[in-house]
């Protein structure tokens, strides 16, 4: 018993952790994506510079981050997304990024929004996790069912079943990892490079020109997903500080952004999201031909993307603010040609100006989430009554920090798709959100990212009053 126990230690040590081969594999994605679409090595040379800037010109900003471990995470911080086209990618895609500490949270329904997807998001999960690589993979399934063609359909479910996403030595890898609940440097090596194949750029088409076109007439999202070898990485998006400045700043380096940026407004203090993208590039791809030979076409799928990330709202935060996002686009839809961009920000600011912005009205209306750490004060305390952690604060025992949102927002999500799909990609679909299908694809049930907030914060709290406790135990020793 005992020395079984000590054998899987000894095992274990020799294994690599899953957050070192998460991180490797998120900079092996960066690297491939920086060959393939220039451009995106030109915005993380932006971003830096921007984000260098911000820290020198905020010291209260660069020393928050120091003190809650995240300032190291900034700069090769980033999200992807791809778009999967079966419940059989799907779930093989779950056990993939298990093994590199990625876990699906929350559900995204974008068929509301013209988008026959729906989506979740792998990402690390836990304070410990995140502030290691907080690498995350918005990976959506193509809703096939909601493709009316029946013809059609049935054609684009057979192609899809006959492609293979996973390299056999990529599958072999993972369930080496599953079985010995890891893998040794030299197969995380491996499993690195042959899981990148599944996110590699493919020009060559493994359907026809004429098929294309058809799945193409259905939905520009359909021909992306069914017409290709492999679900390629279709953005990577570098974390920003500053994502005005960042907007303005790309025109003088050659990259056109799109007309607004997805969120909320400009504030002193950030909340969720604010996301903006550069259009998809036309590139060279070859069709299949019927002599076995090719037809030169083009698509347009991969794209750039920067994101300014704030605090994670509570459920009465997040009311608050999609009601608020919801009355400012009765008032004002943004046109994606930008020709009403000025009036759309106005209003936004304007209606957003009822949500509190400062981090203590955010905290303590109950809108946002937050860690809590002791003082230098409360390192020195000597008997602290035990109080309400607001108590805590207001007596300079205890400081608080915002928690980092690490989720998505589907109205933006789906600002961003229409971006990257083309003005006249909009589509009425009837709404119809099916999580359970969803779950029931993946093989396993999302994450609640509320409850995930929920247990950051209140395990920071725990972890203030036991080290209070420690200061009075000694104290009472001593006296
Ligand atoms: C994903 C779009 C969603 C985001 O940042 O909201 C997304 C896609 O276009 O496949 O990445
Ligand atoms: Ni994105």
């Amino acid at each position: 018993m005992f020395s079984q126990k000590r054998d899987r230690a000894v095992q274990n040590a020799a294994f690599v952790a899953s957050d070192d081969v998460r991180s490797a594999f998120s900079a092996a994605m960066s690297a491939m994506y920086r060959t393939e679409v220039p451009a995106y090595g030109t915005l993380m040379e932006l971003v830096a510079e921007v984000n260098t800037e911000v820290l020198d010109a905020t010291p209260v900003l660069r020393q928050r981050l120091e003190a809650t471990d995240s300032l190291d995470r900034i700069s090769q911080e980033r999200h992807g997304a791809i778009r999967l086209g079966t419940p059989a990618e799907l779930s093989m895609m779950r056990r993939v990024f298990a093994v590199m500490g990625m876990h699906p949270v929350g559900y995204y329904d974008l068929s509301t929004a013209g988008v026959p997807v729906h989506a979740t998001a792998f990402r690390p999960v836990g304070a410990e996790a995140l502030s290691r690589n907080p690498f995350r993979v918005f990976t959506s399934l193509l809703r096939i069912d909601l493709i009316g063609d029946e013809v059609l359909r049935t054609e684009a479910e057979a192609i899809l079943a006959g492609r293979r996403i996973f390299t056999d030595s990529a599958i072999q890898l993972t369930e080496k990892a599953e079985t010995q609940g890891g893998l040794d440097q030299a197969d995380a090596d491996r499993f690195v490079a042959e899981i990148i194949e599944t996110f590699r750029w493919h020009d060559q088409a493994c359907v026809s020109m004429e098929m294309y076109h058809r799945l193409h007439q259905q939905h520009r999202l359909v021909a992306d997903v069914v017409s290709f070898k492999g679900p390629h990485i279709n953005h990577l998006t570098p974390r920003t500080l500053d994502i005005d400045a960042v907007q303005t700043g790309m025109p003088s380096r050659g990259i056109e952004p799109k007309a607004i940026v997805e969120g909320p407004p400009t504030r002193r203090c950030p909340i969720l999201l604010r996301q903006t993208s550069f259009k998809a590039l036309d590139e060279p791809v070859s069709f299949k031909s019927g002599s076995g030979g090719w037809t030169a076409g083009s698509h347009t799928a991969r794209f750039g993307e920067i994101e300014q990330r704030g605090v994670a709202l509570t459920p009465k935060g997040r009311a608050l603010y999609d009601s608020l996002l919801d009355a400012t686009r009765k008032i004002i839809r943004p046109a994606a040609d930008g020709s009403n961009a000025t009036d759309y920000v106005e209003a936004l600011s304007r209606t957003f100006q009822s949500f509190p912005d400062t981090w203590d009205s955010i905290r303590t209306a109950g809108l946002g989430y937050f860690t809590y750490s002791l003082t230098e004060r409360g390192r020195q305390a000597g008997s602290v009554h035990l109080e309400g952690v607001d108590r805590l604060v207001a007596d300079g025992f205890v400081r608080f920090d915002p928690i980092v949102y690490e989720d998505f927002l589907p109205v933006s999500a789906a600002g961003i798709f229409q971006s990257n799909l083309g003005d006249e990609a909009g589509q009425d679909f009837v709404a119809s959100p099916n999580q359970k299908h969803f779950e029931a694809a993946l093989g396993a049930g999302v994450l609640d990212e509320f409850e995930h907030y929920a247990a950051i914060e209140q395990a920071s709290i725990d972890e203030c009053r036991r080290a209070l406790r420690g200061v009075q135990a000694a104290e009472r020793q001593s006296a």
